[in-house]
């Protein structure tokens, strides 16, 4: 796309990434405050997660009608999703359709990859530089970096050696893959995976899973958008809005008050079925105490687990696949369309890497501990990300004195509502670590966050306030919440889980994501802000910060998101 020549570099503010989260920022900050702001976006178009993942199979999970911005009414009533759940091409068109809507690619710089940001403290601007030598400075930075954009390749030795192509899903060519007739190994099972496997197996010669972690999965039961919900979503969506405010987790279906032991047997088998039938992440949603109870959990468990046996014919394969080690949606549960089914096909094989690990990659192909040759013209790392700090800490950050983000967060990263870091004066991170974001419907929190980082500027520039940051206590009251809140569930029994940075070797085991729901955090943060930035500490004019005070605890009844 055109792009003027005279593209400021010194602006008000700098956003970085041009998803679903950086769009809107640009728009609230250009549009709502009239500040000069820019973005600076690595890919060559708008779509953050959704430009690089490109993938065979490559959906949402969260229904279309609830993956949508919901600020603009006239954005609403004119966009119309075609299936239940949105494909990657039709989240490309819906994104660049709010970007041209609003004209804010003249705003955005493509194909520029920051590779350092340092605050000065003497100027109190940040100074961003980009992969070809640009210079930018700033006010505020605000990253905009999504929280599963650091691809996480293994380190398989011999992967240099491997004599046919390999692609991670997550940077997939924009051309596509050909799999005609080849022989292709997928290693990873995670909802990447799984959507990804029966769509490789449609043109591969032969399609080998290798799985490490065995996973739950749930039918999607995708289908186009029938003309009545259609109408649905244009008349009803002030409703639909209320809903995904209040929900835990920002999807537009309210948990169930029920509770699991409330129920005999046959009538919770009953529940599920009827769950089951209509398919995606609504299952979550059968019981409250599906999350916080572990008995309960195993009884939605047995089912799924029953139900892989049901439908995967070949008995060794179907115990391979139901043998999980973690209760029901304590990793983020995937959906499906046609995975296990596709292990019926003569051309799908699984090899189980958690009893027979990979051991190195050949010039021809993957080799497993037992010595066996896995012969590959292709290999797919469906293997995830480095997620939520990945991306951020690859932006090599610099803050007050020189404090490198790397170092603040040696041990784990720590934030104060996932929105901003001690020593970073005027940085803010949407969706960052501590932040509900990866346990919702992502573009809940997302507008929350931009929307709150926009009252928060506002008031600076309305209180000739300089900076912002939070107190350390503040961190380390809110780092100490957000465990509370996730021990308050089952989520911290999933070891092998992307929350805890387990997936990445050497990675600090620290539950990233905010458990305690999108609610509770909406309220948490408005508080804070009617309180003049409690917990913050300002700087430029009189204000004093306030000390934080205690966040209620998480209650074992309220339902963490999905
Ligand atoms: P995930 O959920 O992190 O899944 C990655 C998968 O890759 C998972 O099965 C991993 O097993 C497996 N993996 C990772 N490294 C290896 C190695 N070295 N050997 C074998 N297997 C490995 O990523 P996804 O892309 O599927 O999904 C990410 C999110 O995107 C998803 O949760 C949604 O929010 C959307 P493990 O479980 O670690 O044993």
């Amino acid at each position: 796309m055109p792009e003027s020549s005279a593209a400021p570099t010194n602006v008000d503010a700098l956003i970085i990434g041009a998803g679903f989260s950086g769009l809107y920022q640009l728009y609230c900050l250009r549009d709502r405050l009239g500040l000069s702001a820019q973005v600076l976006e690595a890919g060559d178009g708008v779509g953050g997660t959704w430009y690089w993942n490109r993938y065979p199979g490559a959906r949402c999970d969260s229904e279309s009608h609830s993956y949508s911005y919901y600020f603009s009414d006239e954005l609403l009533e004119e966009w119309e999703w075609t299936e239940r759940y949105p494909g990657q091409p039709e989240i490309m068109r819906y994104l660049n359709h709010v970007a041209d809507r609003f004209d804010l690619k003249r705003d955005i710089r493509f194909g520029r990859r920051v590779t350092a940001a340092r605050y000065d403290d003497a100027a109190n601007r940040w100074h961003v530089e980009t992969e070809s030598g640009e210079h930018y400075t700033a006010t505020w930075l605000i990253t905009a970096v999504g929280c599963l954009s650091s691809a996480n390749v293994p380190d398989i030795p011999g992967l240099e050696s491997f004599a046919g192509a390999w692609y991670h899903t997550g940077q997939w060519p924009h051309e596509g893959v050909d799999f005609t007739g080849k022989r292709v190994g997928q290693v990873g099972t995670g909802s990447t995976g799984i959507q990804a496997a029966p769509v490789i197996a449609e043109s591969a010669g032969h399609l080998t899973v290798f799985q490490r972690t065995a996973n739950y999965s749930v039918p999607a039961r995708n289908a186009p958008l029938s003309p009545e919900f259609k109408r649905y979503c244009h008349d009803r969506h002030d409703e639909i809005r209320a809903v995904i405010k209040d929900t835990p987790n920002g999807h537009p279906f309210r948990i169930a008050a029920r509770k699991v032991f409330d129920f005999p047997a046959a009538e919770r088998q009953e529940i599920y079925e009827k769950a089951w039938e209509k398919g995606g992440l609504q299952f979550r949603a059968s019981f409250q105490d599906l999350l916080a109870d572990k008995a309960a959990n195993d009884t939605a468990a047995d089912f799924l687990k029953g139900k892989i046996r049901e439908v995967v014919k070949d008995p060794e394969t179907a115990a391979a696949l139901s043998d999980i080690d973690h209760p029901y949606a304590a990793k983020r549960p995937p959906i499906d369309t046609g995975y296990f089914e596709a292990f019926n096909r003569d051309n799908v094989s699984l090899v189980d890497v958690r009893r027979n690990p990979i051991s190195h990659i050949t010039p021809k192909g993957i080799v497993t501990a037992d010595g066996t040759e896995h012969e590959l013209d292709v290999i797919v790392f469906a293997t995830g990300f480095d997620a939520m700090s990945g991306a951020l800490l690859k932006l090599g950050i610099e803050g007050r004195d020189g404090l490198a983000l790397k170092d603040a967060w040696r041990d784990g990263p720590k934030t104060y509502l996932g929105l901003q870091v001690a020593g970073f004066p005027n940085l803010f991170t949407i969706t960052g670590p501590g932040s509900p974001s990866v346990l919702c419907n992502m573009p809940v929190p997302i507008e929350q966050h931009v929307e709150w980082i926009t009252g928060c500027i506002a008031h600076m520039r309305d209180n000739r306030i300089e900076r912002i940051e939070p107190e350390p206590e503040s961190v380390e009251k809110w780092v100490a919440h957000v465990n509370d809140a996730a021990n308050a569930t089952l989520l911290p029994l999933a070891k092998h889980s992307w929350y805890l940075g387990a997936n990445v070797p050497g990675k600090p085991r620290v539950f990233m994501p905010y458990a305690g729901g999108m609610k509770r955090y909406r309220d948490i943060c408005d508080d804070v802000a009617a309180k003049g930035y409690e917990g913050f500490r300002l700087d430029g004019n009189d204000e004093k910060s306030a000390a934080v005070g205690d966040f209620a605890p998480a209650g074992s009844t309220d339902s963490p998101g999905i």
